[in-house]
C-alpha cells in the first residue's frame, strides 16, 4: 500500500494513476496541499496534506497503513528562486517529516532528486553518478541536501530510501509549473495550438530530458529492485536524451512543417539551465537495476503531438 505526497503535481498525477493500475485504487492514497482538479484524481480516494504538517502526516499514515511513501511534494527550480526561504521550508521541512514517518512506521521511501543537484563545477558531459555537487540554486541546494539526508536515514536508521536524479520530464497529461525545463513541454502544446513557440531557453542549451512514461517506469523498476544489490541509493542519474530547443523544433517540423521557433530568453531560467549538466551518465542505473528508457526524441515528439491533438 502506497501513500504519495504532491500527487497533484506533474509527476504525481501520472504516478498515482499508474500505481493504481498496478496495485488497485484502494492500495494507493494520493495526497496534496489542495483538492485535486485533474480528472485522473477527482472522485477517487484522496487526502489533503501540507507536508510541513507532521501531525497530519502521521494521522494519515496511521489510518491508511501504507508500506511505502513516495514523497513527490516540492517546489521546482524557477519557483524556488522566487522565494528561496519558502522553498527550503517546503522542500526540506516536508522531506524531514516524510523521512521521520518512514523511519517511525518502517516505510519504504522514494523521493525524486534532479540534475539540478549538480552545479557549475560538475563535469558537464557524461556527468558521473558520483561527482562534485555544488549547485548555486536554492532548488539544487535542497536536492543535494535531500540526497544526503536520504542516504543518512538509510545508513543511520536502516530506512529503505531510494531516489532518482530526474532530468526534465516531458508529459502531456499535466503541464508542469515553475520548472526550467518546462520549455520542452510548452513547445509541444504551442506547436499544436499556434504552430509557433517562443522559447525562454536559448538555442544550443543542452539539457537531459525524459518522457513521463519512462520516468514512471524508472520509479517502479527502482522500487522493485533487490535493495541488497544497490550500491547507490540517493540518487541515481537517469536520462533518455540530451536535447536543445532547435533539435525539438526540427523533430516537430517532421509533423508540422511550418512550425516556427523564436526566442525571448529569460535570464533567470537560462542561468539555471546553464549551471546544469549537458548530458549525464545513466550507466549505474542501467547496471544496478535495469534502467532502460523507451522514448527517444522522435518517439516522444510523435507521442506528445498526437496526445495533445486529441485533447
Ligand atoms: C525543473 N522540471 O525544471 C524540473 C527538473 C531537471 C529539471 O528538476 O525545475
Amino acid at each position: 500500500r502506497i501513500i504519495i505526497t504532491g500527487a497533484g503535481g506533474q509527476i504525481g498525477i501520472e504516478l498515482t494513476t499508474t500505481l493504481r493500475e498496478i496495485y488497485g485504487v484502494e492500495n494507493v492514497l494520493p495526497t496534496d496541499i489542495k483538492e485535486p482538479t485533474h480528472e485522473a484524481l477527482a472522485g477517487k480516494p484522496f487526502e489533503t496534506l501540507d507536508v510541513r504538517d507532521h501531525a497530519r502526516m502521521v494521522e494519515i499514515v496511521k489510518d491508511f497503513q501504507p508500506d511505502t511513501i513516495m514523497h513527490m511534494a516540492a517546489l521546482l527550480s524557477a519557483t524556488c528562486e522566487k522565494d528561496p526561504f519558502l522553498a527550503w521550508d517546503i522542500n526540506m521541512h516536508g522531506l524531514v517529516n516524510a523521512l521521520e514517518v518512514a523511519r517511525e512506521f518502517k516505510l519504504k521511501f522514494f523521493a525524486p532528486s534532479s540534475i539540478a543537484a549538480f552545479g557549475d563545477s560538475t563535469p558537464k558531459d557524461n556527468t558521473p553518478q558520483v561527482t562534485i555537487q555544488r549547485p548555486n540554486t536554492m532548488y539544487g541546494v535542497t536536492k543535494v541536501s535531500a540526497e544526503l539526508l536520504c542516504d543518512y536515514y538509510h545508513t543511520k536508521f536502516g530506512v529503505d530510501t531510494r531516489g532518482l536524479r530526474f532530468p526534465g520530464i516531458i508529459s502531456h497529461v499535466q503541464e508542469p509549473g515553475g520548472g526550467t525545463t518546462d520549455y520542452a513541454v510548452e513547445i509541444y502544446f504551442e506547436a499544436i495550438r499556434n504552430g509557433r513557440y517562443t522559447s525562454f531557453i536559448d538555442k544550443d542549451t543542452y539539457m537531459d530530458m525524459m518522457f513521463m512514461d519512462d520516468a514512471i517506469a524508472a520509479i517502479n523498476k527502482l522500487m522493485s529492485a533487490d535493495g541488497s544489490k544497490l550500491k547507490d541509493r540517493n540518487a541515481f542519474n537517469v536520462s533518455a536524451m540530451s536535447i536543445e530547443p532547435e533539435m525539438v523544433a526540427a523533430e516537430i517540423r517532421k509533423h508540422i512543417p511550418d512550425f516556427e521557433l523564436s526566442y525571448d530568453v529569460d535570464p533567470v531560467r537560462q542561468g539555471i539551465a546553464g549551471s546544469w549538466p549537458n548530458q549525464i551518465d545513466s550507466t549505474e542505473a542501467r547496471e544496478q537495476w535495469g534502467f532502460d528508457p523507451q522514448y527517444d526524441l522522435a518517439k516522444m515528439t510523435e507521442t506528445m503531438l498526437e496526445a495533445i491533438k486529441n485533447k
